[in-house]
């Protein structure tokens, strides 16, 4: 299908873990998935932390240690260079909490579910970058409190970040794009609706149809290695830009 844009058009992307899957990191719900081996209320809300605090640094330590073993795939490094190439607005909302995009090049870009290379105090607010492991024996490096460093990460039940800006974007964007989710996560899943709500041509690219693929106006499916570039590749060429 024809792509149609205009280079005056904005442009906003959201992935999902889907897009990190060919780099070697896990998605959470295909099969083989992060939910198939614990259970997200233990591991991935505030009441699992609560419980117990050492099981949930443990999860994501182990995930944060994983990040030292993969790199960004061809479809990280498309996106970074349709932001760089794109004269209009461009955002890019994650729902991943890894550090591909980043490693990509992209910058113009919102980890909404935080970030697993940061840590955060609950007692003096401090956001610090963090790569090693997490425990709660640690001392805050600023505020020197014992046991208040968690994963910088929105939970479950907790309020995505840079929600406002994310909003004025999906008003403003012309097109968006939805890359390696399954649509089963709010508010995220809601950004197709919002966008075209505002009038944005939707389209999906993904391994299948997602939950939500029915709200698209547009699917193309298949790895995103693969499909990502190649719609890359179509949407300079329609705009003039390749
Ligand atoms: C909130 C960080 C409100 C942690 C995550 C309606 C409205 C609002 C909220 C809700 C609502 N209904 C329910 C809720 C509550 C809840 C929710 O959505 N629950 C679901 C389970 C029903 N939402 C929340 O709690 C959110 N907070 O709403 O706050 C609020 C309001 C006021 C005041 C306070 C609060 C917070 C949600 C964020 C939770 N944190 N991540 C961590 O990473 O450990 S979300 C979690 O799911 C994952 O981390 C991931 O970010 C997210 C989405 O998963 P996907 O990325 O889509 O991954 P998935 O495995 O599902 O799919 C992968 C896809 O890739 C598949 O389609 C597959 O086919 C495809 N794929 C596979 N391989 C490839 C591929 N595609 C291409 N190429 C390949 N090679």
């Amino acid at each position: 299908m024809q792509v149609k844009i205009r280079r005056s058009d904005s442009i906003v992307v959201l992935t999902g873990a889907g897009i990190s899957r060919e780099s070697g990191l896990d998605t959470f719900r295909d099969a083989d998935g992060v939910w198939a081996r614990v259970r997200l209320e233990d591991v991935a809300t505030p009441e699992g932390y609560a419980r117990d605090p050492e099981r949930v640094h443990a999860f994501y330590n182990a995930r944060r240690a994983a990040l030292e073993t993969v790199t960004p795939n061809a479809a990280h490094q498309a996106l970074a260079a349709l932001e760089a190439r794109w004269p209009g607005n461009f955002l890019l909302v994650t729902q991943n909490i890894d550090d591909l995009h980043d490693r990509a090049g992209s910058r113009k870009l919102v980890p909404m579910h935080g970030e697993l290379l940061k840590a955060r105090c609950t007692a003096c607010g401090d956001l610090l970058p963090w790569t090693g492991d997490l425990s709660t024996g640690m001392a805050c490096p600023h505020c020197l409190r014992q046991g208040t460093l968690r994963p910088h990460v929105v939970w479950f039940g907790e309020m995505p970040l840079e929600m406002e800006r994310i909003y004025a974007a999906l008003a403003d964007c012309d097109l968006f794009l939805s890359i390696g989710t399954s649509g089963n996560v709010y508010p995220a899943a809601g950004f197709v609706a919002e966008a075209s709500g505002h009038g944005a041509h939707s389209v999906e690219l993904n391994l299948e149809r997602s939950q939500g693929a029915h709200l698209f106006a547009e699917g193309r499916y298949g790895p995103a290695t693969q499909v990502v570039p190649a719609f890359v590749r179509d949407l300079l060429a329609a705009a003039g830009l390749d």
